[in-house]
């Protein structure tokens, strides 16, 4: 497995629930590093931009109105297959039917407030990083327990 960083958006409702500690907490209990992480709040320009691939669909026009609708926690995350292994701590797309443990599936309710983001690929990760992060704001370090997480 490939050391892989991945992007992580905690949508309006997260924040506005008071999520967020709860959220990072997950991803740094699994042994995720967080490379960076902001604030944000999206504007529709970059809500557009960020969701590109379902202009047209029925649901973009609320999609962009959620996503714009108060400040965002955008993450990068860091670690073996990270990818795979946030969507999968995230859960499926609609809270109803995420499994329990999941995020979504723990914390929602409702496809259209299911409250993260996560990259869909390494491509998506690294088209998403560039969105919301300056090279600089990417920050190099080892996590003190690496060596307990990993065993090479
Ligand atoms: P994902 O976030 O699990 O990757 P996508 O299919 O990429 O799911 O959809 C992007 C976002 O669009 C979802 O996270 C959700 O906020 C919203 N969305 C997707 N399908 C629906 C829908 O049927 N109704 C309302 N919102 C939707
Ligand atoms: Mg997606």
């Amino acid at each position: 497995m490939e050391m892989e960083r991945t992007f992580v958006l905690i949508k309006p409702d997260g924040v506005q629930r008071g999520l967020v500690g709860r959220i990072i907490g997950r991803f740094e209990k699994k042994g995720l590093k967080v490379v960076s992480t902001k604030m944000f709040w999206v504007n529709e320009d970059m809500a557009k931009k960020y969701y590109a691939e379902h202009e047209g669909k029925d649901f973009f026009p609320g999609l962009v109105e959620y996503v714009t609708s108060g400040p965002s926690v955008a993450i990068v995350l860091e670690g073996k297959g990270a990818v795979a292994t946030v969507r999968g701590l995230i859960g499926t797309t609609d809270p109803a039917e995420a499994h329990p443990g999941t995020i979504r599936g723990d914390m929602g309710m409702d496809i259209s407030r299911n409250l993260i983001h996560g990259a869909d690929s390494l491509e998506s990760a690294h088209r998403e990083i560039r969105l919301f992060f300056s090279p600089q704001e990417l920050l190099d370090y080892s996590r003190v327990d690496r060596t307990w997480l990993y065993k090479e």
